[in-house]
């Protein structure tokens, strides 16, 4: 009897350590543009093969500051709701007109009543009805593992348990219409990939501009 017990214990650490030893890992991204330059405020998503159940949608905020979307770029996962405030002293109009999410917040400042909940995966582009040059971009995805790339275009997706998934990548100066490029991996342990999209740099084009228009964006 108490040799039964000693073994049914010494059976579930060994399952226990087993789920220990094949521990989530970190995927790190390198993302840069055709000429080689790293590619700020790129996406990454990862789909895993097998069914994972994905984590309860959040929240979010993208801000509306100095006429300009802070940030310029998020992605989030299928029914996030996101509250837009108005953090300048004029009036603001949000809208989308793009499939996966199309609403307008009518002129306004402060805080909307209500958040716009993204309900389908698919990208959205925002603007500002009053304001040409304010411009922001939403890539909704229906998976809990996704990043954005810091300015030296590295984004990690954290907690990815062992398996198979496809990657997915996007930046703002992909061409329209471009299918999303994608890669497979296996995750086991932590892991860096390099991951070139046929993207202008970051440093020029959009960039550029704000640049000239006196708005906040990276160095050249
Ligand atoms: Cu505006």
């Amino acid at each position: 009897m108490k040799f039964l017990r000693l073994a049914v214990l010494a059976g579930l650490i060994g399952s226990a350590m087993a789920i220990g030893g094949a521990r989530a890992a970190t995927l790190q991204v390198e993302l840069s543009s055709k000429t080689g330059s790293p590619l700020a405020d790129a996406v990454i998503y990862a789909i895993p093969d097998s069914k994972t159940p994905m984590k309860a949608p959040g929240t979010a905020e993208i801000d509306q500051i100095k006429r300009t979307f802070v940030p310029k770029v998020t992605i989030l996962q299928t029914g996030t709701s996101v509250t837009f405030p108005n953090k300048d002293n004029i009036e603001h109009d949000v809208y989308s007109f793009s499939p996966a999410k199309t609403f307008e917040l009518k002129l306004y400042s402060g805080v909307p009543a209500h958040p716009v909940v993204f309900d389908k995966p698919g990208l959205v582009t925002l603007g500002c009805n009053i304001h040409d040059q304010m411009i922001a971009y939403v890539m909704v995805v229906d998976t809990s593992f996704f990043a954005k790339a810091d300015e030296h275009g590295i984004a990690r997706i954290e907690g990815l348990p062992p398996g198979n998934y496809e990657i997915k990548a996007w930046h703002y100066s992909l061409p329209d219409g471009t299918a999303l490029p994608s890669r497979r991996v296996t995750i086991s342990t932590d892991q860096t990939i390099k991951f070139p999209l046929d993207a202008a740099s970051g440093g020029s084009g959009m960039m550029g501009m704000m640049g000239m228009m006196g708005m906040s964006g990276s160095s050249s």
